[in-house]
């Protein structure tokens, strides 16, 4: 199994090393038949079946180490944006939660607290509200806001797309 050494190897990661170490070990004592002739010995079915079972477990295996190499996919609340607004204006946080806000669309938006109350921007963060201060989020990118410590109502918007409001209530 050249590619799940590889795996092992690279990944230096204790799962990866039990697993490796349980396919590369040696056959145990009271089996001291060659693996070849113990392979004979089964039919052409177990056979079959076996090598199935031995790719299923080799895709979960390769899966289980190749989640952590992605690694910083948020594990809070997300809200996306579209190319001029939140794709939702409003969005509940649990007390302690960071939000994350991911840019998919064909726009780059720029973040700060804030409103737009009709089409004049109104800057200003409430108080204990986590800061954001002209963040840029490039096409494809994303940004954090918080944790949010503190239960209340949080404003953000886009300072160059009119309306693009955000509302954060923590409780
Ligand atoms: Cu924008």
């Amino acid at each position: 199994m050249p590619e799940l050494q590889y795996f092992a190897i690279v990944r230096n990661d204790p799962f990866c090393k039990v697993v490796h170490s349980i396919l590369t070990s040696n056959p145990t004592e009271e089996d001291s038949r060659e693996p070849e002739e113990v392979f004979e010995g089964i039919p052409m079915l177990k056979k079959f079946l076996f090598a199935m079972i031995g790719l299923s477990l080799l895709t979960v295996v390769i899966g289980a180490c190749s989640i952590k190499d992605t690694g910083g996919a948020p594990t809070g609340p997300v809200v996306k944006m579209g190319p001029s607004t939140f794709l939702q204006a409003k969005i509940d946080v649990t007390k302690g939660q960071t939000l994350t806000l991911q840019n998919p669309s064909s726009q780059s938006h720029v973040i700060s607290n804030g409103t737009w109350a009709g089409a004049t921007p109104k800057a200003g963060a409430e108080p204990n509200a986590p800061k954001a201060q002209n963040v840029s989020v490039q096409v494809g990118g994303s940004m954090e806001l918080g944790p949010f410590t503190t239960a209340g109502t949080y404003e953000y918007f886009c300072t160059i797309h009119g309306g693009m409001n955000l509302t954060v209530t923590v409780k």
